[in-house]
């Protein structure tokens, strides 16, 4: 029930609406490199030294740089009534370009590409399918064909995907203990970001990637160098070729992208060349039981919608995709982060 308080004044309505503004102005300081040059300056700077610094105007950096300090990812300190920023920790460890923990990629992912895709939302529930023909020109029947129209687009992607993986991979890949497995393939494993924890948790296990051969050939140039001796690649299409055969099978946001036709089709064929006593696991996102939230995973299950063929699901419609295909002891494992853990044993 609302309170009479709030039926007067709709405030968290009233909040809701400016939810693009609140990311908004992130995705453009990021672009715009705010965060880069304040980490970069030992003292805190004026608006007009951040302007010089960028090449922007007074008039907007002024703006944007009071928004971010009521966003809390800047800090501002007066003196003789000017106001002096500088980047709080948050900011200098995820909004910056050059941290390890740089999440810069994924809010250029958001403010570009999801952005676009979301601007035709209401298109995207008329029709129940994705929006890359109105937001990008684009009729390809092949999500990924969309997705990695031009190289850009592709690394853009790539970097998207990778960057979770430094904050909440070492939780999905310690959900269960895997360490019996030794011979691991981590399915459509893009730029090898979750292999990459794998192989720092399990010190015996050697991951293969398994991707689309574009994809394979930008991680092996940007993504993994050369020190990761156990990690390997494997250009292929899980769909229409064969699939090796290994003790573990590793699909970290797969089986949301695709119709329920496609994974149990996929899902198939991983069986048959699952070891017996293998395993598959699977990396995703969770709706409670009675679709009643978590909003993260309601509104990524939106995006499956404006973006892919997919959707997000609920542990028992994951269960029974994994039964249905013959795999058994299905246990799954709430991280408390974004991405829990689904294990199936053959
Ligand atoms: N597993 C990675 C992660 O969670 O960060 C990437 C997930 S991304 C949403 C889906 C991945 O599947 C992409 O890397 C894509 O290139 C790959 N993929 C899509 N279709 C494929 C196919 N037919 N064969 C192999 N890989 C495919
Ligand atoms: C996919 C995952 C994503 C395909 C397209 C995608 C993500 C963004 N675009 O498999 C990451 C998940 N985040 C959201 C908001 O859905």
């Amino acid at each position: 029930m609302n309170s009479s308080e709030e039926l007067d004044y709709p405030k968290q309505i009233l909040e809701y609406k400016d939810g693009f503004l609140v990311s908004k102005t992130m995705f453009a300081a990021c672009e715009l490199g705010v965060f880069d040059v304040l980490h970069e300056s030992e003292l805190a700077l004026s608006a007009a030294a951040v302007a010089a610094r960028l090449g922007t105007s007074v008039n907007g950096t002024d703006r944007l740089l009071s928004a971010c300090v009521g966003l809390k990812l800047l800090k501002a300190e007066m003196k003789n009534e000017e106001a002096f920023y500088a980047n709080t920790d948050l900011s200098s460890i995820y909004l910056t370009k050059s941290s390890p923990r740089s999440l810069y990629h994924m809010m250029m992912y958001y403010s570009h590409t999801m952005y676009k895709c979301w601007q035709f939302l209401p298109e995207a529930i008329r029709d129940g399918k994705n929006q890359y023909e109105r937001a990008f020109g684009i009729s390809s029947k092949e999500i990924f064909d969309a997705l990695y129209r031009s190289e850009d687009e592709m690394a853009t992607f790539m970097h998207h995907m990778d960057s979770i993986w430094n904050i909440c991979g070492k939780d999905v890949i310690t959900a269960f203990d895997l360490s019996v497995f030794s011979t691991v393939y981590d399915l459509g494993g893009c730029s090898g970001g979750l292999a990459k924890q794998f192989v720092s948790v399990y010190p015996e296990s050697t991951v293969t990637i398994l991707d689309m051969p574009k994809v394979v050939q930008t991680a092996k140039k940007h993504f993994i160098t050369g020190e990761e001796h156990r990690i390997s690649f494997h250009e292929g299409d899980f769909f229409n070729d064969p699939i090796p055969q290994a003790d573990l099978f590793i699909m970290a946001r797969i089986i949301h992208d695709w119709t329920e036709d496609k994974c149990s089709q996929l899902l198939n064929k991983i069986y048959k060349s699952c070891k017996p006593g293998g395993g598959l696991l699977l990396v995703e996102v969770l709706l409670n039981e009675d679709k009643s939230g978590p909003l993260t995973s309601q509104l990524y299950s939106l995006n499956m919608l404006v973006q892919t063929e997919g959707k997000e699901r609920t542990r028992t419609e994951y269960s029974k995709l994994l039964t249905a295909s013959g795999f058994k002891d299905i246990q799954v494992k709430a991280t408390g982060k974004i991405y829990d853990a689904i294990l199936g044993r053959k």
